[in-house]
């Protein structure tokens, strides 16, 4: 199977690239903002979006999928909240596993339950262990996935949790402190994970300032994803992107 999306984001990273996802919850969105917003993706390079939220009540998502298609060529990563929010309009699809959680609904058990329309989108599915680790208040993701985070500050269970999850197959590992985090991953534990996988690491939850989106890079982040942020100021995407275009990696 063709994984075009995939085989960019490890091309990206072998290059010694760092890239920028903007992360866009179709709750928050319409016909009129997301002209802008691609508008101001576009001339500021981004190089995915990633469509999702950890509830989506509207009905908007093929819609905005369909509307980036139309206007760009970036292309869209659904990163599904639930098995539901599934579109054939996106380029890939983020098959998420909450290794950092102990609730086997979200380990395995709505894979199974929703895997025959899965594989009939036609997506690109993309395996990834998906962790979310403690922002410092209780977000929709904690909440939702009825499950602890990862403690903070305890760098040993997050690099042995990314690595079972690349043993077991894993090809991207997400940490994520939740969206709207108080406190964002920290640089030492984006390092020590960065060391112990060869898979690409993604980064988001909290990032509000272009100097942590630099530093996360620099420890070792191959994408960044910034949704909160953006949705209040649009126009952070420039520096967002630049900050992260900024480091580039000698490999
Ligand atoms: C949340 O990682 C994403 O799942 C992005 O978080 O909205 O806080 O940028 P923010």
């Amino acid at each position: 199977m063709l994984k075009p999306i995939y085989n960019s984001i490890t091309e990206r990273k072998r290059s010694g690239k760092k890239s920028f996802a903007v992360l866009i919850d179709p709750d928050k969105v319409n016909n009129n903002n997301m002209g802008q917003l691609i508008a101001l993706a576009v001339e500021a390079k981004v190089d995915y979006f990633f469509v999702g939220g950890s509830l989506v009540i509207s009905n908007y998502l093929d819609e905005c999928l369909q509307l980036i298609k139309k206007t760009c060529s970036i292309p869209t990563i659904l990163f599904p909240g639930s098995p539901s929010q599934v579109s054939k309009y996106a380029d890939a699809l983020l098959y998420l596993s909450l290794i950092s959680g102990r609730n086997p609904e979200l380990l395995i058990g709505q894979h199974v339950v929703s895997a025959p329309a899965v594989k009939k989108s036609g997506l690109e599915i993309m395996p990834t262990g998906y962790m979310v680790v403690d922002g410092g208040a209780p977000t929709t993701v904690s909440y939702i996935s009825n499950a602890s985070p990862l403690p903070a500050d305890k760098n040993e269970i997050a690099v042995c949790t990314a690595m079972a999850g690349e043993m077991l197959g894993m090809q991207l590992i997400y940490m994520d402190a939740g969206s709207g985090a108080k406190r964002p991953i920290t640089e030492s534990m984006i390092e020590q994970v960065s060391k112990a996988i060869q898979v690409p690491l993604i980064i988001g939850g909290g990032i509000i300032e272009p100097e942590k989106a630099y530093l996360n890079c620099k420890a070792g982040a191959d994408v960044i994803v910034v949704g909160n942020a953006i949705e209040k100021d649009a126009s952070l995407i420039r520096e967002m992107a630049a900050a992260v275009h900024s480091v580039a990696v000698t490999v």
